[in-house]
């Protein structure tokens, strides 16, 4: 099985519910086990700012999908949970994205892993943190130690739920 981890992201229609609801779903994903899950973050918006703020977690998963089959299945939540896909940068109701696969590095149309935005975004970097040691390599990018050295907690907030 791949060690998978996913990021969790909402900013509307009761994100906490969103996450909480998407949570349920990942549970229940096909020949995959929910391992962890990160605290929950208050997040300032990454991108346009008259947009609520986000609330952000990271879940491990592992799993014998493939990265396209758990892409499918986590497109299929996102939908359930009544994803439109509006405006680039905008806000969303729920976003999941595989940050990691296993210590795979997938560069086609549909997928990028590592994903490409992680090490600029604190809402992903520091939830991981709490699943992934300080020496762990992540490919292409250095360790999570190094990452998180070059990324400020500013606009971060750590819920307790
Ligand atoms: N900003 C924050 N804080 N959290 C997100 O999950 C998030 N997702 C996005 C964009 C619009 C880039 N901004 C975000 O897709």
């Amino acid at each position: 099985m791949d060690k998978v981890f996913i990021g969790l992201g909402s900013n509307l229609s009761e994100p906490l519910a969103q996450l909480k609801k998407a949570l349920t779903a990942l549970k229940k994903i096909n020949d995959s086990q929910l391992i962890k899950v990160s605290h929950f973050y208050r997040s300032l918006p990454m991108g346009p700012q008259d947009q609520p703020d986000y609330i952000n977690a990271v879940a491990e998963i592992k799993t014998n999908l493939s990265a396209e089959q758990l892409l499918d299945t986590l497109q299929n939540i996102e939908n359930e949970q009544g994803r439109v896909r509006q405006q680039r940068w905008g806000a969303r109701t729920l976003d999941l994205d595989i940050l990691l696969y296993g210590d795979d590095v997938i560069n086609t149309e549909r997928l990028t892993v590592p994903h490409y935005g992680m090490k600029e975004r604190n809402f992903v970097l520091y939830p991981l943190s709490e699943l992934i040691n300080g020496d762990f390599k992540i490919p292409n990018m250095g360790t999570m130690k190094e990452l998180l050295a070059s990324c400020s907690i500013d606009g971060l907030q750590r819920l307790d739920t």
